[in-house]
This record gives C-alpha cells, sequence and structure tokens, in this order.
C-alpha cells in the first residue's frame, strides 16, 4: 500500500507537470503515447485502492459526472461586463475620464478573448469551484466540467484561497474539428468559436464537456496584495493559472493606439478568436478611487475591432420567391469564413439594393456579418472588376413559374402575382406551420415540400385532410407508420389553438403575430374579425390605415372566403379565448424587469405578466412589488435592493409562471 501511494504520488506529479508545460506554457515535453500509459497505470490504480485518488489527481481529467441540472451559484463579488468603446476617439475620452480622477495612471493591454467568462475558487490551493457568468450575481455552477479542461490545474503551484476569473473559449482548431464531426454525424453546425465553447461547458454529461478540448486564459486575480495588473498577471502564471502572454504595459495612449494596431493585424492568425482589446488601469489602488457603475468598472474599457470584412468571388445571384410572391435576389458566393463560421449567400434584398450597390456578377465582393448574425455584402471591389459586363439586370419572369413579374407603384420590389405559383403555395404552407404561427412542429419544410409535390397539399386548408390518406402517405419515402400517427396527431391538437395563431398564419399582408393578437383580442371571433369594415379597422388602437386596407381586402376575396370555410369544417378554433385569471403570485402586482432574459424578450415577458394580471413597469418605485433579474442589470437592481423590493431571477420568475 505504501508502494502504491508513493507510485501514484509520482504518476500524478508526472502527469500534471506534463499537462502544465503542454497546455499552459504550449511547450510538450513528453509523448503522448508515454503520457497514455501512465494515465492508465493511474486509473487502474485508483480504481483498485479508491482511497488514493485525490482532488487534483489528472483523472479527474477524463471527466465522468453526469449532473441532472446545474446548480445556481452567488457570485461573492458581481462579474461585471466591460464598457464598449469602437473608436480611438472614444478611448481618448475614457482615458481622460480616468486622468481627471488620477492623473497617474498607466494601463495594462490584453486580448479580448471570445469566449464565455468563468470564476474559479481555489481553496488552499484545490481548485473547488467553477462559475459562469450567469447574470453576473448568479451563475451556474461548472465545477465537473471545467476541471476537465486540461489547462485549468486542479491544483496551484502554492496553496491558496483565492478566486481568478477568466475565459473558457475553444480554439479554432478544434472548432472546425467538431464541425467536420457532427457534419459527418448530420449534427446542426455551431456557427462559431464561442457558441461552441458555450454549448460544451453546458453539457451535463462532463464525459462528452472533456473530449470537447476547451481551454481558458485567466486574468482576474480577486486577492488584494499584489499592486498592479501586470504582477497578478504574473502571479498567476507562477501559481501554473494560464495567461495570455501577449499583454502590454502601456504608458501613454499612443502606446494603446500602437498595441492595438499590432493586435488587429495579428488577429486572423490568432489560434483562437478575440473580439477586441481590454484595457485596464494598471495600479489597483486606483480602482475605488475611479468607481463603478453598476454594470462595470470605470477602470476599465474595451475596444471592439470593427466587424471582420472578407473578400469572395460572387459566382451567381438567385432569386426567391416569398409567401407573398416577393422576389428576393440572393448572392451566392465562394464559401468564406466570416467571424468564425462559414458562409456562401447572402441576401441581395432587391434591385434597388443592388443597383445602389452597384454589384456586377463575377465581381470580387466585401462580406461581412451584420449584427455579428448575419452575412451582408458590403460593396464590390471595383479595381479587380475584370472584362466589365451588363450591370445586374432584374429578371422579368417568375424563376419558378415563369409568370412575368410585377413591380407595385411606389414599392421596390417585384411580385410573382400567380396565385398558383408552386414556391409562393409551399412558402404559404410554410408559414402557416411554422412555430409562432398554427406551430404544426412535425410538419417542417421539407415535410410541406414532399407533400406540396405528392399531390397532398395545396393550400392551407389541405393540411386538416391529410388523415383521409394516412394509408396512402405511409407509403411516400422516409415516412413510416409511427411518424405519420405524429403528423395526424399534432395536426389534430392544433385546431384547438386560439385564433390569433390561425389570423397570423393566413398570412394577411402585414399582419404579423403581434397585430394579429390585437385583432383577435378586439374582434374575439373570425366571424366578427371578416365582417370588419375598414372604420371599425383603422379605430383601434395600433391598426393604421394600411393594415385595416389588407384586412378588409383579404376577407373581400372569394377564394379566401372558401378557404375559411373549409377550416371551420375542419372543426378549427374559430374563437379567440383569454383565460379566467386564476389568483397567483403575479395578481394585482407591479413588475419591474431589468437586464435582459435567456429565454425570451421584455415583449413576451409582459405579455405572461399581464395574462397572469400584473403589470410591468418602466422604472422601481417604492409601489414596486416584485423586481425581475435579467442578465447585465442596470441601475433598477440597485435601487429595488435598497427599498428592500422582493427581487426575482429568471428560473423563479419561470417557474412561477409555470405554476399559474
Ligand atoms: C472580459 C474579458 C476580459 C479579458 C479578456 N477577454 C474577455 N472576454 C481580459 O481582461 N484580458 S475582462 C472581461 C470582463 O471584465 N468582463
Amino acid at each position: 500500500m505504501v508502494d502504491q501511494k508513493s507510485r501514484v504520488e509520482e504518476i500524478k506529479q508526472i502527469l500534471n507537470e506534463a499537462s502544465y508545460r503542454y497546455y499552459v506554457l504550449d511547450c510538450p515535453t513528453m509523448e503522448d503515447y508515454e503520457y497514455d500509459r501512465l494515465m492508465a497505470e493511474l486509473i487502474d490504480l485508483e480504481t483498485k485502492f479508491p482511497e488514493l485518488k485525490t482532488a487534483d489527481s489528472p483523472t479527474n481529467k477524463i471527466g465522468g459526472e453526469v449532473l441532472t441540472k446545474f446548480e445556481k451559484v452567488i457570485h461573492s463579488e458581481k462579474m461585471m461586463s466591460l464598457a464598449d468603446a469602437f473608436s480611438f476617439e472614444e478611448l481618448n475620452d475614457f482615458d481622460q475620464r480616468v486622468r481627471k480622477v488620477v492623473p497617474e495612471v498607466t494601463y495594462c493591454c490584453e486580448l479580448k478573448i471570445d469566449g464565455l467568462s468563468v470564476s474559479l475558487k481555489y481553496e488552499n490551493g484545490l481548485l473547488i469551484q467553477a462559475a459562469t457568468r450567469g447574470n453576473g450575481i448568479v451563475g451556474e455552477n461548472i465545477t465537473s466540467n471545467a476541471k476537465t479542461i486540461r489547462s485549468i490545474p486542479l491544483k496551484l503551484n502554492h496553496p491558496e484561497t483565492v478566486e481568478v476569473r477568466g475565459e473558457i473559449f475553444m480554439s479554432k482548431e478544434t472548432f472546425h474539428a467538431l464541425n467536420e464531426e457532427r457534419a459527418l454525424n448530420e449534427e446542426e453546425l455551431f456557427a462559431n468559436c464561442r457558441n461552441a465553447a458555450a454549448g460544451s461547458i453546458r453539457q451535463l454529461d462532463s464525459k462528452i464537456a472533456a473530449k470537447r478540448n476547451l481551454d481558458a486564459f485567466l486574468y482576474y486575480y480577486l486577492n488584494e496584495g499584489l499592486p498592479t495588473q501586470i504582477d497578478c498577471l504574473k502571479y498567476m502564471q507562477s501559481q501554473g493559472l494560464k495567461v495570455n502572454p501577449k499583454y502590454r504595459h502601456c504608458h501613454t495612449m499612443a502606446e494603446v493606439f500602437e498595441y492595438i494596431d499590432e493586435i488587429a493585424k495579428i488577429r486572423s492568425s490568432l489560434p483562437y478568436d478575440i473580439d477586441g482589446v481590454v484595457i485596464k488601469v494598471n495600479e489597483k489602488k486606483f480602482y475605488s478611487l475611479i468607481g463603478e457603475t453598476v454594470k462595470y468598472p470605470k477602470w476599465a474599457i474595451a475596444y471592439k475591432f470593427p466587424p471582420e470584412e472578407v473578400t469572395t468571388k460572387l459566382n451567381e445571384i438567385t432569386f426567391q420567391v416569398g409567401r407573398s410572391g416577393v422576389i428576393t435576389p440572393v448572392a451566392n458566393f465562394d464559401p468564406v469564413f466570416v467571424q468564425g463560421s462559414l458562409v456562401s449567400k447572402a441576401t441581395l434584398h432587391n434591385e434597388d439594393y443592388i443597383k445602389a450597390k452597384d454589384i456586377h456578377l463575377h465581381d470580387t465582393i466585401v462580406i461581412r456579418k451584420a449584427g455579428d448574425v448575419i452575412p451582408e455584402v458590403v460593396r464590390p471591389i471595383l479595381e479587380l472588376r475584370e472584362n466589365p459586363c451588363e450591370p445586374f439586370r432584374m429578371i422579368e419572369v417568375c424563376p419558378c413559374c415563369k409568370q412575368p413579374l410585377v413591380r407595385k407603384e411606389n414599392e421596390v420590389d417585384y411580385y410573382c402575382v400567380n396565385e398558383n405559383c408552386k414556391d409562393k403555395l409551399v412558402n404559404k404552407i410554410i408559414h402557416f406551420a411554422s412555430k409562432p404561427a398554427y406551430d404544426i412542429d412535425t410538419l417542417g419544410d421539407k415535410l410541406v415540400l414532399q407533400l406540396y409535390e405528392a399531390g397532398y397539399l395545396k393550400n392551407i386548408a389541405d393540411v386538416f385532410s391529410l388523415k383521409e390518406y394516412d394509408h396512402e402517405l405511409i407509403s411516400l419515402p422516409g415516412l413510416g407508420k409511427k411518424s405519420i400517427e405524429h403528423l395526424l396527431e399534432a395536426i389534430e391538437q392544433s385546431k384547438k389553438n386560439n385564433l390569433n395563431r390561425l389570423v397570423f398564419g393566413l398570412g394577411i399582408r402585414h399582419c404579423g403575430a403581434k397585430i394579429s393578437t390585437l385583432l383577435c383580442r378586439h374582434f374575439k371571433t373570425m366571424d366578427r374579425l371578416m365582417s370588419a369594415s375598414y372604420e371599425e379597422l383603422s379605430a383601434i388602437a395600433d391598426i393604421g390605415e394600411i393594415i385595416a386596407l389588407e384586412v378588409v381586402s383579404y376577407f373581400q376575396k372569394e377564394e379566401n372566403l372558401l378557404l375559411i370555410d373549409r377550416l371551420k369544417q375542419f372543426g378549427l378554433n374559430m374563437g379567440y379565448e383569454t383565460q379566467e385569471i386564476k389568483e397567483n403570485f403575479f395578481t394585482n402586482k407591479k413588475v419591474v424587469l431589468t437586464g435582459t432574459l435567456d429565454s425570451m424578450g421584455r415583449t413576451e415577458a409582459k405579455a405572461l405578466i399581464e395574462q397572469s394580471g400584473g403589470s410591468l413597469s418602466e422604472s422601481v418605485s417604492k409601489n414596486t412589488d416584485i423586481l425581475i433579474l435579467g442578465a447585465n442589470p442596470g441601475s433598477k437592481y440597485d435601487k429595488a435592493k435598497a427599498l428592500g423590493i422582493y427581487i426575482m431571477e429568471e428560473a423563479e420568475f419561470l417557474s412561477k409562471i409555470e405554476e399559474k
């Protein structure tokens, strides 16, 4: 036993040292097979003698714990976000604000890693807890997953009780490999490194998280005692914590700008994604003097790089036919990576847009992500245009049914006005079945197209006659007995839907989900809505003349009346029921929301509170009953705390709504 104990200690030390050299210092000193062999021996010894397994054993890095959910963790100190700056001018403003308080500061500049923030707690040198940022006040306990990250030491070099904070991320290489594997398995791809890292750290099975090869850089050291940020970074390194080496001590803004310019040049060649540079006052003694807002410290700022622009070749402009018949030109280009994801198409909106940007076929074009998500064509590079060809010409016939297109007066869009155009009909049915409309989730886009092509679906009402063909449907490729049963059951169930879903699903022009609900709340039944006059409609708050005209004209058309008649015969709910509100937690309560919620937007939260008999107000006062706390809360949080108002987090809000 004594022998085994010393052997375990020996292997642990060798493996931990090897890991540190490999993952923290980026300087491997041991062959993989040697590492694996020692690891296997250690697993074997720990299985035979479980009492020899310790918290810092490298076998923890393999994962093993499977959770049912992540527990909440209240951060001992709020995890703040950073104020953003998008120009050097804004950085100069920051510098002036700082120097007004303390003229003699220097700055520590670091890379801003595009991952997810983490807090690590070490007790007497042992990692005891890892938590996500969450809303800054409450995060999730991700200890078992964080322990599998090989650059996060389970034990510090010198025993100490301390909290450190940093960023968990996935390298570009790991991200591409993971997506390749997912593509092979026909799994949904991650859009970028950050999403892949976030998805991996939220795995309940730590063995899966362990395989994702996550990494981490640490950048905050929450112990007092070290006078500067640079000292903290150096000390963290000496403790075995992984610190990004590209930090720099800058004494003037000119030096800061030089640093930013240098980083911008090497950004794309870094093995991980960064989205900017963090500039922190270096001298920690000034932090309390400079202070903080409720959201972020005033002694630090994040300079965000302008959106990454890449060039590619425009190969083709194709055209899509929307459910209203609107024709949308789409740029098809050589696939390129933009801000971490591969794109090959972008909307060109309409003819005017293409002409204004002077985009020609086969141009070299500049692409970027608008709002960081949707790719857009910024401009063509005119200097690279080869043998100038004809400028873009809009098509004159529908790409689907070949009928002539119509450009309506005062509109930029062209329309296919053929009511029997296949793409139009298919897209109408897809819209009807979609989640925000009639929400028949088993009836997805591909199935709608398949059922249309097989002759079973021509319009919305045909969805409800599918059950008459159940025996025939089974013979369609890819459809089994079970899936048909599920589909037909979901269709039957959907008939109980409230009227607002049907009205939205009809696809009346300008009637989105919100307007449809407004109309139904007012008229209560389909019959009353159908017979509403233009005057009645336009008298409703938020219903303008254009919408009123569209509604009246929709219900004047013979084919629409026939469609609704058929839907009635199929037994669809034609009424809008507002449930009697049962007395519940929110009844007559004045609620305020601060920050953003993960699961819904403000409008939806408002609707839920109102449906529960409560009301949502903008600001906190002594009359406020409840504050709902979202991510990045504002000053409302501090005010509510000071007034002793009941504060609930998103999880509690959701469970209270559920209870109701
Ligand atoms: C966020 C980040 C910080 C740093 C790097 N990457 C981030 N994403 C850094 O300080 N080097 S600081 C920070 C924050 O305070 N929210």
